[in-house]
């Protein structure tokens, strides 16, 4: 989709925040003399309080004491080293992370829980998307809100983006019919398409997401459909709870991890994949325009746990 080339060691400086707080509660566990039963406790405790999730701290530190057997690695030096090649290996497995890189047209549904970071997300695609080649096109499926169709309408003419909407209170999914027909007519090749983040009593978001869903994959010919999950870096294990109820709603292809450059909470980039199966494609660096970059998981790895 969008590979976003250039924009290198993004990754790195917006996981400041994290790296601090791994070595505190990682890195302290490294200062111990002996690998022994108990430094092994203490690392799958330490991966649990660096939001990585107790499943995935488990199999990572049960893969690790496998790995150190077969290699004799018998100091924390040496286990460090393993940790860090390991969450590196775990991120990137079948080639998945960092942006898509299909050529042809897509349309993007974007979903995520209120004030994740959607809209300001989608602006920051539309303006990639050109920088890339693409001829991006945003649709304001948000119609829960009137506030939310003239916040995506600034980003629109901020990234001078075609623009598709109708009024509040309008069918979510009748929108999408009239961006992905515009989109055809007028050559866009790469569809984006904001959804509500609000649940409310009278108005049920899985239900509506499902059937923008069901017209995406209408137009399967025309434009490959994908669903980015957007979630805020700051929600720690929640996000991976988020997860999992879109997961089961639409589908997901992958998550964009918003507000990385504010958050220590990073580890739960490694539970949202261990747990849920889902890449990390995409991260927000700031709130500008330009803030948006492939996840790295190698420079990621290199970051939170730095060679000395
Ligand atoms: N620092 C930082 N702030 C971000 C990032 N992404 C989004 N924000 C901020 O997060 C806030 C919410 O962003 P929105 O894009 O409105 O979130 P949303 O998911 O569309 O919200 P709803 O439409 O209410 O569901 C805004 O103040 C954004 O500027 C990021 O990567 N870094
Ligand atoms: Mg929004």
């Amino acid at each position: 989709m969008l590979r976003l080339l250039g924009r290198n060691r993004k990754t790195s400086e917006s996981s400041q925040e994290t790296r601090r707080s791994w070595t505190n509660i990682v890195g302290s566990v490294f200062r111990r003399s002996e690998v022994d039963d108990e430094f092994w406790e203490e690392l799958e405790e330490a991966l649990i309080v660096a939001d990585v999730g107790v499943e995935t701290s488990m199999e990572l530190v049960e893969k690790i004491q496998d790995e150190a057997r077969w290699r004799g690695a018998r100091t924390p030096e040496a286990v460090y080293e393993l940790l860090r090649v390991e969450i590196a290996a775990m991120l990137s497995e079948d080639g998945s992370a960092g942006g898509f890189d299909e050529d042809g047209p897509v349309a993007v549904m974007v979903v995520g829980v209120n004030g994740s970071g959607k809209t300001t997300s989608i602006g920051k695609l539309a303006q990639a998307a050109k920088a890339d080649g693409r001829v991006p096109l945003i649709a304001a499926a948000d119609t829960f809100r009137a506030g939310a169709i003239a916040q995506l309408e600034v980003w629109a003419e901020r990234t001078d983006t075609m623009f598709v909407s109708s009024s509040a209170g309008a069918d979510p999914g009748s929108v999408v019919y009239d961006a992905l027909n515009a989109a055809k007519s007028r050559g866009a090749d790469f569809v984006v398409i904001d959804t509500a983040g609000r649940l409310h009593t009278a108005h049920n978001l899985m239900e509506e997401l499902k059937k923008i869903r069901r017209i995406l994959d209408r137009y399967a010919e025309d434009f490959a459909p994908r669903v980015l999950l957007v979630i805020d870096g700051n929600t720690g294990q929640n996000g991976v709870t988020q997860a999992k109820l879109f997961t089961e709603a639409v589908g997901c292809d992958g998550v964009i991890l918003t507000k990385l450059d504010s958050t220590a909470k990073g580890g739960v980039i490694l539970a949202i994949r261990g747990e849920m199966g889902l890449p990390v494609r995409y991260i927000g660096t700031g709130e500008s325009v330009e803030d948006i970059a492939p996840f790295d998981p190698q420079e990621f790895a290199e970051t939170i746990l730095p060679v000395d």
